[in-house]
C-alpha cells in the first residue's frame, strides 16, 4: 500500500512533501500541517494520502450499521442559530411535538422486523419533562428489547439534565447507564472555539463541558462519538482547533470511537441565508484532513444524510471508512433542507459501498464486525441508483 508517484509529486509541488513524509512514517502531524492540508488546491493528492491511512487501518472494509433514529421531542430551550429542528416553548402548540413514553417506546419496538441493532436517540432540551421520562424511555426499551444497543443523548442534553436536576455529570451518566444506555452520540460539539460558540450557540454547554462529559463517560467505560459542524462562520484554523481538543482527550481516554464532520444545512434556520451548504470539495477535504490529523481515532464517518449518498460514497476514497447506517426516520437534516431519502436499505448501502470498490462490513455500536459481505458484487451493484 503506497500512494501513487503522481500523488507524491503533486504533494511535493504544493510544498506538502514534509507532511506527506510525516504521515508515511506513521508520525503525528501538527496543527499548522493540518491548516496547510486544508489549504492545498490538490484535492486528489490530499485524498490519496488520507486513503493511504484509511487502507492501512481497514483495508477495503467499509462499516455501516442497521439503526433507527428517535427524536422524542423538538421542544428546546436553547437558541442555536444553525438549528432548524428545535421549536421554542411558545411554539409548542403549533410546531412543537413531544412523544408520550408509550408512543416513543412503541415507535422503537415497531422496528423489530427490520433487524436493527441500534437506536440513536436525540431530543431537544425540554423545559418540563422530568428526568424519569428519559430513564423510563431507556429502561422500557431495554426491557422489551435487551439486545438493542441504545446510543442516546448528546453531551448538550446531559449537561442540561445535570443542571436542571441537580446532579453531577457522573450521576447523570450512571442513572442513564442503569436504565440501559450503551454509548453516547457525538452531537452538540459544533465548533469548540469560543468566538464561534458565542455567535451560534451561546446558551448551551461550553466546549469544556462537552469535553468533560465525554471524558467522564469514557472513565465510566462508555464509548462515545465526536462530531464537528462545519461550513458556517468558522475559520479553517478553528476546525483544526476543534480536532486538536478531541485528539488531546483521545490521548487521555481512548474512548472516542469515530469522528463525524457534519456539513451545515442552511434551510429554515437563522444563519442559512449567509452560508450556503458547503461544497463537495470542502466536504472531501475536511474528511481527508480529519483522517490525517486524528491519528488516534479508529474511524472517520461520512454521515450519508449530511452529505448525500453520492458524496458519501466518493468520500470512501478520501479517508472515510464508515457511512453510518440505515437511519430510518431522520428529522434534523430534513428540516434543514436535506433531500436525501429518509432511510437507506441495507442493500442500498451495500451497493454504494461495492460500487466504490470497497467491502461492506456490518458493525455493531462498538464497531465489532457482525458480518463482512465480501461475496463478489452482483452485476447490478455496479450501477448506483439514487
Ligand atoms: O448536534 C443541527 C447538527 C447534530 C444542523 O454520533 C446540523 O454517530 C447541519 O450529532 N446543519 C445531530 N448540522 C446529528 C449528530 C449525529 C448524526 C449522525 C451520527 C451521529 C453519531 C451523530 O446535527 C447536532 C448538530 O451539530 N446539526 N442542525 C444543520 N442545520
Amino acid at each position: 500500500m503506497t500512494i501513487s508517484s503522481l500523488a507524491h509529486r503533486a504533494l511535493e509541488r504544493d510544498g506538502l512533501g514534509p507532511i506527506r513524509d510525516t504521515v508515511l512514517a506513521g508520525s503525528r502531524i501538527s496543527d499548522a500541517d493540518a491548516v496547510k492540508l486544508f489549504e492545498t488546491a490538490d484535492l486528489p493528492a490530499l485524498g490519496a494520502l488520507a486513503n493511504h491511512v484509511r487502507e492501512a487501518r481497514h483495508g477495503d472494509l467499509t462499516f455501516y450499521n442497521r439503526n433507527v433514529h428517535l427524536n422524542p421531542t423538538n421542544v428546546c430551550v436553547a437558541s442555536c442559530k444553525f438549528c432548524s429542528f428545535a421549536r421554542k416553548d411558545d411554539q409548542r402548540a403549533s410546531e412543537g411535538y413531544t412523544m408520550s413514553l408509550d408512543e416513543a417506546v412503541e415507535k422503537v419496538l415497531s422496528r423489530r422486523p427490520l433487524g436493527i441493532t441500534e437506536v440513536h436517540i436525540v431530543s431537544g432540551l425540554h423545559p418540563d419533562l422530568p428526568f424519569e421520562y428519559y430513564t423510563e424511555l431507556l429502561s422500557r426499551i431495554r426491557k422489551a428489547w435487551p439486545t438493542l444497543a441504545i446510543k442516546a443523548f448528546t453531551a448538550i442534553e446531559l449537561h442540561f439534565f445535570a443542571e436542571k436536576f441537580g446532579m453531577t455529570y457522573e450521576q447523570v451518566l450512571r442513572r442513564l447507564m442503569e436504565a440501559g444506555l450503551d454509548t453516547l452520540p457525538g452531537g452538540g460539539a459544533e465548533i469548540f472555539a469560543p468566538r464561534v460558540r458565542r455567535k451560534i450557540c451561546d446558551d448551551k454547554a461550553t466546549a469544556e463541558q462537552w469535553l468533560e462529559i465525554h471524558r467522564t463517560a469514557h472513565r465510566l467505560g462508555v464509548k462515545t462519538n465526536a462530531t464537528m459542524l462545519y461550513g458556517h462562520i468558522e475559520r479553517l484554523d478553528e476546525r483544526v482547533d476543534h480536532m486538536r481538543r478531541l485528539r488531546e482527550v483521545q490521548d487521555e481516554t481512548h474512548g472516542f470511537q469515530v469522528f463525524i464532520p457534519l456539513a451545515f444545512h442552511p434551510e429554515h434556520n437563522m444563519i442559512g441565508k449567509a452560508f450556503p451548504k458547503p461544497t463537495g470539495y470542502d466536504a472531501l477535504r475536511t474528511l481527508a484532513v480529519a483522517r490525517l490529523y486524528l491519528d488516534n481515532f479508529d474511524h472517520v464517518k461520512a454521515y450519508w444524510v449530511s452529505l448525500g449518498e453520492r458524496l458519501a460514497q466518493t468520500a470512501l476514497a478520501f479517508g472515510v471508512d464508515d457511512l453510518d447506517g440505515t437511519v430510518l426516520e431522520e428529522r434534523i437534516y430534513h428540516m434543514a433542507g436535506s433531500t436525501v431519502p429518509q432511510a437507506l436499505s441495507e442493500r442500498s448501502l451495500h451497493e454504494l459501498i461495492r460500487a466504490a470498490g470497497r467491502v461492506p462490513a456490518e458493525r455493531d455500536s462498538l464497531y465489532h464486525v457482525l458480518k463482512v459481505h465480501d461475496a463478489p458484487a452482483p452485476a447490478a451493484a455496479l450501477k448506483v441508483t439514487a
